[in-house]
């Protein structure tokens, strides 16, 4: 309501036509700035500003100008949208895919020219064609390609992006040799309607929040965007244009095209530029097949990195004299060729689903699939994620899929192709079951909370967990087993000395000075371990024989066990017999130890290979564990920061800030919003403002993230 006030309430100064005229000026040069030079000339705000109060003058006054930002979105519903017929048609483009086809369409170029010809390469974008009519500048119609005869009238929607200016301007700095002279009475221009990828995938985790279907690739989302009944809509949508090709064109004073444009493609782009519109940036006049083999490579490498979708490059002969010469087929073009990437979507059949074990217990699904040539290489699996996925996408063994592999993204298997069940006899189908225990070592799957993914509880003794498993017991802050590093841990789990913790103290110096090192460097060799460092670490490692309890917990690396927790169980239960036989009942009734931290425990402890490996421990390791190491400062430790008052600010690269809070949280610390007195630190981050000149001005601790993330890692957080 008070932003409603607001609005009636802020008139602004200056109601003359002049200044509205000004604004609506600035502004357009602001946009074209933006959207046609790619180099903007103010800040997000700025623009912002002005355009409220063009607005604040709009309500207030007559004036509607129809080349106004204002504009751009009209109040009309469509219930449909009428036919239009092209003036002029809309051709499409001959495909082709190899370079014996490229050979062959170069040769047919040459025959039409003396010496290797000159072409416009132009990236081909993936989104929508269209044509946009000016008539003495101002944008009156807009249509779809349709048949390429007649289309649809999308003016409504095409007048709400931004990138396509309503009213034409010619170049203010003129030194470039193609520019418009002067405002064509007529111009058709055709181009292509997309959605940026950045865009895209911020609108459908939007719409995946409102509980929306989201768009299945950019360029679905482009068309479901401009078929909209309601211009609003579409102008929510991140929407952008090309302009690649003119359809027709006259002059001020009725000129032909030739007479009042540049004589070949590129400079044709270089006019309708020189006018306003968006050309790609990567167009290029190239020459020959060389040059077109070079464009083609050119573009495919910058293809992943790309902001939009392309499938492919768009070949022309730049000059329009000839391309005149060599006209047309009943379909297309004789002078242009697309030049198509591999498809980046392809169908497949899905042969069987796989279960992977991460190095952390995460069961993923794998699908295999029928091998299928799909964005320049060969997939053969693809990864389903988890469980819900598979739901999801409503999957079974022997389905008919569609898989995606776009940029550089990893494959995806986006759907089911369920029509082609019927042709196929339903006994190939199968359902996918997902296993309740871990497909290396059997045991049992767990899936806590409201978390998605499936894990093995069999940390202890899993193949897949074990490297991660032993380096972690032999941590600093865990066993603490001196020389035991990430490379040695290597070595023994591939030499097949160590299968799991409890072996590590079965090791003898005979069999760990021949230990083959591999090493990470080009200069050093593979060596052997050798009798010194061996006698040291088997030494070592029957030091760590005597830890405290606290330890021993953590170092069995039970999930959400950090060593606070393990501080916690070890002053609550005095051995660890007492604790594997405790229930979550038991273990939520202390303080800090919450309902999914309980459940890891018990499950973990529930599992018979992870009993196994606790009484080898005992029994042949012979551990002899101490009590909790300085009980009582300890269970204070749990929350070294209670009630003490964090403010965060800036930007922080490595986590969210929403992470970060519950992280402070969690070890007691308040989070509050602004700096004052009673303050007990400030976390800056890059950019940081006002609050941290408040914060320095009051002489309060400033943690930089980099000290932020070391003061988490003193508390065995690590991010
Ligand atoms: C695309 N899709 O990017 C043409 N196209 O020219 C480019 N399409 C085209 N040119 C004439 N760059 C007909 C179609």
């Amino acid at each position: 309501m008070s932003d409603l006030l607001d609005l009636i309430e802020n008139v602004p100064e200056d109601l003359s036509y002049e200044h509205y005229r000004e604004l609506v000026e600035l502004l357009n040069r602001y946009a074209r700035a933006y959207y046609v030079d790619d180099n903007p000339i103010v800040p997000d705000s700025e623009y912002d500003r002005l355009y409220r109060e063009l607005e604040g003058i709009e309500r207030n006054t007559e004036f509607k100008d129809a080349d106004a930002p204002t504009r751009r979105i009209g109040d009309a519903i469509l219930n449909s949208f009428a036919t239009v017929t092209h003036g002029v048609p809309l051709m499409s483009l001959g495909d082709i895919f190899n370079d014996e086809e490229l050979q062959a369409f170069n040769k047919r170029m040459l025959e039409s020219t003396v010496s290797a010809p000159e072409y416009c390469a132009e990236p081909k974008l993936d989104g929508l064609a269209v044509s946009i009519i000016y008539e003495n500048g101002i944008l009156v119609r807009a249509a779809t390609r349709g048949d390429g005869t007649t289309g649809e009238d999308i003016t409504a929607n095409i007048k709400t992006i931004k990138a396509i200016p309503l009213k034409l301007a010619l170049l203010a700095n003129e030194d470039n040799e193609y520019a418009a002279k002067e405002i064509p009475q007529y111009l058709d221009v055709r181009g292509e309607v997309f959605m940026p990828r950045d865009g895209f995938h911020k609108w459908n985790e939007e719409a995946k929040k409102k509980g929306q279907k989201p768009f299945a690739n950019p360029r679905n989302a482009a068309a479901g965007s401009l078929r909209q009944q309601d211009p609003r809509i579409t102008a929510s949508r991140p929407l952008t244009f090309n302009a690649y090709y003119v359809g027709d064109c006259r002059g001020a004073h009725g000129e032909g095209m030739d007479e009042i444009m540049p004589s070949t493609q590129y400079g044709r782009l270089q006019f309708v530029k020189s006018l306003g519109l968006p050309v790609n940036p990567l167009v290029r006049v190239t020459n020959g097949l060389e040059g077109l083999r070079d464009f083609y490579e050119f573009m495919g490498q910058k293809r992943p990195s790309l902001n939009y979708d392309i499938d492919g490059v768009v070949l022309k002969l730049n000059n329009i004299a000839l391309q005149e010469e060599l006209g047309f087929t009943a379909k297309a073009p004789r002078w242009a060729i697309a030049y198509k990437f591999p498809p980046e979507e392809e169908m497949t059949e899905v042969l069987n689903v796989d279960y992977q074990v991460g190095r952390t217990g995460v069961i993923t699904p794998v699908a295999r699939l029928k091998p299928v040539y799909v964005g320049g290489t060969t997939i053969s699996n693809c990864t389903l994620h988890n469980e819900e996925e598979i739901k999801r996408l409503g999957l079974k063994i022997g389905d008919t899929v569609i898989i995606r592999r776009a940029g550089d993204v990893i494959p995806q298997i986006t759907r089911v192709v369920v029509e082609k069940r019927e042709d196929k006899d339903p006994a190939t189908l199968k359902d996918v079951v997902f296993p309740t225990t871990c497909p290396v070592c059997g045991s049992a799957l767990e899936r806590v909370g409201d978390e998605v993914a499936a894990r093995c509880t069999g940390g202890l003794v899993c193949a897949a967990q074990q490297r991660q498993a032993i380096e972690h017991f032999a941590e600093r802050t865990a066993m603490d087993i001196d020389g035991l590093g990430e490379r040695i841990v290597e070595a023994l789990v591939d030499q097949n000395l160590v299968k799991n913790i409890a072996d590590l103290y079965t090791l003898t110096v005979e069999q760990l000075e021949k230990l083959i090192i591999d090493s990470n460097s080009k200069e050093e060799r593979t060596r052997l371990l050798g009798k010194t460092t061996a006698q040291k670490l088997i030494d070592n490692i029957a030091k760590s024989r005597q830890r405290p309890l606290n330890r021993l917990i953590y170092a069995l690396g039970i999930r959400d066990v950090g060593s606070t927790t393990a501080n916690v169980l070890a002053t609550n239960f005095k051995t660890l017999a007492d604790l594997m036989q405790a229930t979550k009942e038991q273990l939520t009734t202390i303080n800090t130890i919450g309902e999914v931290a309980a459940t890891h425990i018990t499950d973990f402890f529930a599992e018979p290979h992870n009993q196994e490996i606790i009484a080898r421990l005992f029994a042949e390791a012979k551990l002899e564990i101490s009590a909790c190491e300085q009980v009582s400062e300890m269970s204070l430790d749990t929350k070294p920061y209670l009630n003490k008052t964090f403010v965060l600010t800036g930007t922080l690269s490595h986590l969210k800030r929403d992470q970060a809070k519950q992280l402070l949280e969690s070890l007691g610390a308040k989070v509050a919003g602004s700096v004052s007195k009673k303050t007990f630190a400030v976390v800056a981050g890059a950019e940081a403002g006002s609050k941290l000149t408040k914060a320095q001005e009051l002489g309060i601790t400033v943690y930089t993230e980099e000290e932020f993330l070391e003061l988490l890692k003193k508390h065995n957080i690590t991010v």
